[in-house]
């Protein structure tokens, strides 16, 4: 197929913001490569990028404005929209009304928003889905730094000799860096990598240290590093006089908690020789970069971790040169961009804080607004509990999916079932969120829609639209505009296209800053349209004086503090704040997966992204797991006070003991009750308000079934008398896990409604064991198969590689016909098991086949003999476990 449109964008995934080339080919079909000038990724991929051509396609859109169910023109919607938001405001106060947005926005459509809401509408209740994701970071930026910069570039990951990653799932979650990181340690064999993670994740296959520290214990570990540090005279006296102030009383206070390594080791469930391995190789170490992710962020003391880390680099004066730092890797592909314009609701615009009287002022009258918010709004979890109590009548949420994402989820369903007027803009119709809106409006997704993003190295790039819009639907930025000019403010959001809004932003980035802020890109405020179309990806800041963008930060030991110096923050060790009871004895700790993104609505449309992991799964040690009675494969209810969640049992000493690990994907579309936040505690950190989702006190249970079973089917179907089940998509079908508490009186009855398939002349055939309880039953259609289900009354039902694979054939050979209800084909074959490399479709069993058999010893010999791991390299951690680890122990479902 030749390309007939080839255009550079940026993926809408990570943080990592790879740099990606998509091709339109003259039959629709969207081809998609990594950007080899990329600086972020140099042309590579990893499985979710790989995969996005999957899920560019119309199904399941939001294609035309909805409000209270009917579909509407637009401006009958945003008409609507106008009217209910000033109603409310006259009636009860601009913060009466609230958006919640998005790391997922481009930049242009959050600076609309962030203008509209707090310059206009005058309250500062707007707050992001970063603040469950980026605030402790941010907080912590501010407090040492005073301003919230990241100080590194990637470069500094090749150029490190020591990179401890703290609380981030790498080989998970940042796949780009993780490759860059491994290329590193190959063209550098004096480079260490430390993982610091309660769990062992597949990111420790890169490790030459793991410290599986206890859960929550990462402030033991810093504060007990800058005790040893300073005890070893590792301390860099000329940076800490001239560009830190706050030392003393800090270090006292860390002596006082964690007086040796003995202590540390108590509290962080780790021996002491390893503990002091880990202090001796960062004192030797000059050129060391900690990388910390959510495992850092998402508890109560998250902003306390943050600082403890940078602690330790001011001390030794590492940062603000080659191969060191502190360095927050953000989560979604435009968390910075957020920032940058202010979208959290204590931040008012352009890193200027809400608080600042003198420049308040300033930005009203630059944006021609006729008030500005001038105290914090409430912050995302606050937000939702003020809609709750109904002092927030009017929300608009925009690209999150804040019903399965927030922690206590089913309170926060409560919240928008009570809340007066809610308005969803998403490109996917059935969300669960979408769910409660009384306006449902159709945005533009990634491949449409046009704008730029800043990804975890202050790099901006820009996302260009290669593909038309889908139905009716428009950029996040115009939909807002169009709603401020019919609330009375046309002249001041009278925009046209995204650049427009962009030099704006740019602009307001320069004003009276003069170094006296950290962001500035205030050389492109009189960006041309060509220029913008034609942007390369360019680190901020960038001024008259650096055009070109900056590599890295405070390399003059300046700091953005009143004094210009960095700032010592003393940090307490402190337990979570909702302890482990007798009741709830097991830590919950929360997280993701390798193929999924977030609530599953555009990684679960690629059948390739949903084989890797298709179910819910609860990781349990095996001693927690043997106290529980669960049993590997099994079904599990987790509870705590505030819900329960019903999920697969992964056994596996990768988890401590004591602690348990589920994945944050799953929600209403493709599970029945398996969404983890139901579970989640909504506590939050008291500094930056990010929720502690990597802890909530919680029992695990056996959820008992009287029967277990799967199901394959062309069609998706409403699933009616299971009690369990799970959906995930297939190569031309879909799969469901299922299971029930009481075994049908009827069975062909029961099948056939589930299969949906009544009529009695319909191609059907069946086997039914009553004695062993085991039905099997397919419905052809013109010799293909339609759907087939299989039902046993314990774990062991047929291997389903064969089986869907029959689904990608239009005819089936006799033969073929005959195996179905066996579930096997006539004559033997490997059945590839669960899927490790989700581009070639390499399942376990084959991987280990080839190992034993061929007496392979290497992760190229895998590729080589099966092509597992030779595109996107993703799968290459858990290739290198089925090397090391048994296949019992293998990873997979
Ligand atoms: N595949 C995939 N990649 C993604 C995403 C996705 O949905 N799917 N989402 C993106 C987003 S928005 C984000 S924020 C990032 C998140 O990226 P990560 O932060 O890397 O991901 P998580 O799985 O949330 O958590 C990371 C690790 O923290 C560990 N952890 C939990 N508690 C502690 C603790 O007390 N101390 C320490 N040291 N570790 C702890 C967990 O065991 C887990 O392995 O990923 C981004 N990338
Ligand atoms: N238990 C637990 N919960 C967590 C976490 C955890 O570690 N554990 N992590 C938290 C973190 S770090 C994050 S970032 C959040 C993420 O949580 P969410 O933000 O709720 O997750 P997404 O599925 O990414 O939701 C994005 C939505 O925006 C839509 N969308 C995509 N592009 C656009 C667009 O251009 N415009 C519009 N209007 N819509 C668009 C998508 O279809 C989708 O519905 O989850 C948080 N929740
Ligand atoms: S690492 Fe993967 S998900 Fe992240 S930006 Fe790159 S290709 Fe996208
Ligand atoms: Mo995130």
């Amino acid at each position: 197929m030749t390309a007939v449109n080839s255009v550079k964008t940026t993926c809408p995934y990570c943080g990592v913001g790879c740099g990606v080339i998509a091709s339109v080919a003259t039959d629709g079909s969207v081809q998609i490569k990594g950007d080899p000038d990329h600086p972020a990724n140099f042309g590579r991929l990893c499985s979710k990028g790989a995969a996005l051509g999957d899920t560019v396609s119309l199904e399941g859109r939001q294609l035309v404005p909805q409000v209270d169910g009917q579909s509407v023109n637009w401006p009958a919607a945003l008409e609507h929209i106008a009217k209910r938001f000033s109603q409310i405001i006259e009636q009860h106060g601009p913060d009466a009304v609230a958006f919640y947005v998005s790391g997922q926005l481009l930049t242009e459509d959050y600076y609309v928003a962030n203008k509209l809401m707090k310059g206009f509408i005058g309250s500062a209740n707007i707050d992001t889905n970063s603040r469950l994701c980026m605030a402790s970071s941010v907080a912590g930026h501010k407090r040492a730094f005073g301003s919230d910069t990241v100080p590194c570039s990637y470069e500094d990951l090749e150029r490190a000799k020591l990179i401890v990653l703290v609380g981030s799932n790498t080989a998970w979650c940042h796949p780009v860096l993780y490759q860059r990181i491994s290329k590193a340690k190959q063209d550098n064999p004096d480079l260490r990598v430390v993982v610091v993670d309660p769990r062992r994740t597949d990111t420790c296959e890169l490790a030459d240290m793991h410290l599986a520290i206890k859960a929550g214990s990462d402030t033991a570990l810093f504060n007990g590093l800058l005790v040893y540090l300073a005890a070893h005279d590792e301390s860099n006296d000329t940076f800490v006089s001239h560009h830190t102030e706050g030392l003393d009383a800090v270090l006292q206070q860390a002596r006082r908690q964690l007086p040796d390594i003995q202590t540390v080791s108590r509290w962080c469930g780790v021996a002491s020789d390893t503990v002091e391995a880990f202090y001796r190789w960062f004192a030797a170490t000059e050129r060391v970069v900690t990388v910390y992710s959510q495992g850092v962020n998402q508890w109560s003391f998250g902003t306390d971790k943050v600082n403890s880390i940078i602690n330790c680099h001011l001390l030794t004066g590492r940062l603000g040169r080659p191969g060191m730092g502190p360095f927050s890797f953000t989560g979604q592909p435009n968390a910075m961009g957020g920032r940058e314009v202010g979208g959290l609701a204590n931040q008012l615009a352009a890193h200027i804080e809400i608080e600042n009287a003198h420049l308040r002022p300033r930005v009203q009258q630059f944006w021609q607004a006729p008030r500005i918010a001038d105290r914090a709004g409430h912050k995302a979890v606050q937000m939702f509990e003020a809609i709750g109590r109904g002092e927030i009548k009017a929300v608009w949420i925009m690209a999150t999916n804040p019903v399965v994402s927030l922690p206590a989820a089913d309170q926060v369903r409560a919240a928008l079932r009570r809340c007066e007027f809610v308005v969803v803009s998403d490109c996917i119709a059935n969300t669960d969120t979408m769910g409660f809106a009384h306006v449902r409006l159709p945005a533009q997704a990634w491949g449409e829609k046009d704008g730029s993003v800043t990804n975890s190295e202050r790099r901006i790039s820009r996302q260009r639209a290669f593909l038309p819009a889908a139905g009716e639907s428009k950029p996040d930025w115009w939909i807002l505009s169009e709603v401020a000019k019919r609330m009375g403010y046309a002249p001041q959001f009278d925009y046209t296209s995204a650049v427009e809004v962009f030099r704006e932003h740019a602009a307001l980035s320069g004003l009276e800053n003069q170094g006296s802020r950290d962001f500035d890109i205030s050389a492109w405020a009189a960006l041309s349209d060509e220029a913008f179309h034609e942007l390369i990806p360019t680190q901020w800041p960038i001024t008259v004086a650096h055009p070109m963008g900056t590599k890295r930060m405070f390399t003059d030991g300046r700091f953005f503090t009143a004094s210009g110096k960095a700032k010592f923050i003393a940090v307490e060790v402190k337990p979570p704040a909702i302890p482990t009871s007798a009741q709830f004895p097991l830590c919950l700790n929360s997280g993701r997966i390798r193929d999924q993104w977030h609530t599953m609505t555009r990684t679960g449309k690629s059948a390739k992204l949903s084989s890797h992991i298709n179910e819910p799964l609860l990781w349990i040690h095996p001693h927690d797991a043997a106290q529980a009675a669960l049993v590997d494969g099994g079904l599990a209810q987790v509870v705590s006070q505030w819900g329960d969640a019903i999920t697969r049992v992964r056994i596996s000493d990768d988890q401590r003991r004591g602690e348990v690990f589920l994945p944050m994907h799953w929600n209403d579309q493709f599970t029945q009750h398996g969404y983890a936040d139901a579970v989640i505690n909504p506590v939050v950190d008291p500094i930056s308000g990010q929720p502690e989702f990597k802890h909530t006190p919680v029992k695990v249970q056996p959820f008992v079934v009287a029967w277990h079973g799967f199901l394959l089917s062309r069609r998706q179907l409403a699933m009616q008398e299971v009690d369990y089940w799970a959906l995930s998509r297939g190569d031309g079908f879909w799969r469901y896990q299922l299971a029930g508490k009481t075994l049908p009186a009827q069975w062909e009855a029961w099948a056939r409604r589930l299969l949906c398939c009544p009529d009695p002349g319909i191609n059907w055939i069946e086997y039914h064991d009553r004695g062993a309880k085991r039905y099997r039953a397919a419905r052809m259609q013109h010799n293909r198969v339609e759907s087939c289900l299989f039902v046993a009354p314990t774990l062991l039902l047929p291997e389903r590689g064969w089986l869907e694979s029959l689904f990608v054939k239009d005819v089936l050979s006799d033969q073929e016909r005959l195996g179905i209800l066996t579930g096997k084909p006539a004559k033997a074959m490997i059945d590839p098991g669960a899927i490790v490399c989700a581009c070639f479709q390499v399942g376990i069993h084959q991987i280990t086949h080839a190992i034993t058999q061929q007496g392979l010893t290497s992760v190229e010999a895998i590729g080589r003999v099966l092509r597992a791991g030779t595109n996107c390299g993703s799968c290459i951690p858990e290739l290198q476990r089925c090397l090391t680890k048994p296949q019992a122990d293998a990873l997979q479902a």
